[in-house]
């Protein structure tokens, strides 16, 4: 556990080569794109200070957090009207996680790739994550590569095996069972 910062996660660290890496974004939205590293990191950047909680029960209080924010790459695609959830698609084994828009478009919502400033570790999901504080950090994607805007809400890979679908850690919404 380096810096006091557990690490929880399927076992697969997918690796990093800025020439290959992309993101893509498709779905319900006007302009679907596929960004690489040098276009993303060349994105307005954002920073967000914040504590973290996994559903296990440990937290990591005051992570500064920089990257590009959430806001930002939806207004490059432009959802259409009837885009009402967000589905993560990441680097290992295809990990995913789901999260309404609206929540998404909040101003703490960020795609994260520097952490206490220093690039985020690849263990702690770098090149780069998805950070939203409001919500238990399984909903906060490793290896982010994929971001697709759907109409009808799609569980994710926790949220089908028994994780709430809300994650809200101030009521301690754990499960959905
Ligand atoms: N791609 C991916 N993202 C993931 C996970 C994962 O297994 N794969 N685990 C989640 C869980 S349950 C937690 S608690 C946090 C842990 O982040 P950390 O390993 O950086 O502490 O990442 C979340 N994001
Ligand atoms: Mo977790």
């Amino acid at each position: 556990m380096a810096h006091g910062w557990p690490r929880l996660d399927l076992g697969i660290v997918p690796r990093f080569d800025p020439k290959a890496w992309t993101l893509r974004i498709d779905g319900a939205v006007e302009k679907p794109a596929t960004l690489t590293w040098a276009q993303f990191t060349a994105l307005p950047p954002a920073a967000v200070t914040a504590d973290f909680h996994c559903v296990t029960g440990w937290s990591r209080f005051d992570n500064r957090w920089e990257g590009v924010s959430f806001r930002t790459i939806a207004d490059l695609a432009r959802p259409l009207p009837a885009a009402r959830h967000v589905v993560l698609t990441c680097g290992d084994a295809g990990y995913t996680t789901n999260l309404p828009l609206d929540m998404l478009l909040d101003d703490d919502v960020l795609f994260a790739y520097r952490h206490d400033g220093k690039p985020l570790p690849l263990e702690h999901g770098g090149p780069l994550r998805l950070v939203v504080p409001k919500r238990y950090a399984w909903k906060s994607a490793k290896w982010v590569r994929q971001v697709t805007f759907v109409e009808k809400d799609e569980p994710g890979y926790w949220e089908v095996r028994g994780y709430s679908n809300t994650a809200d850690p101030w009521t301690e919404d754990r499960y959905s069972f």
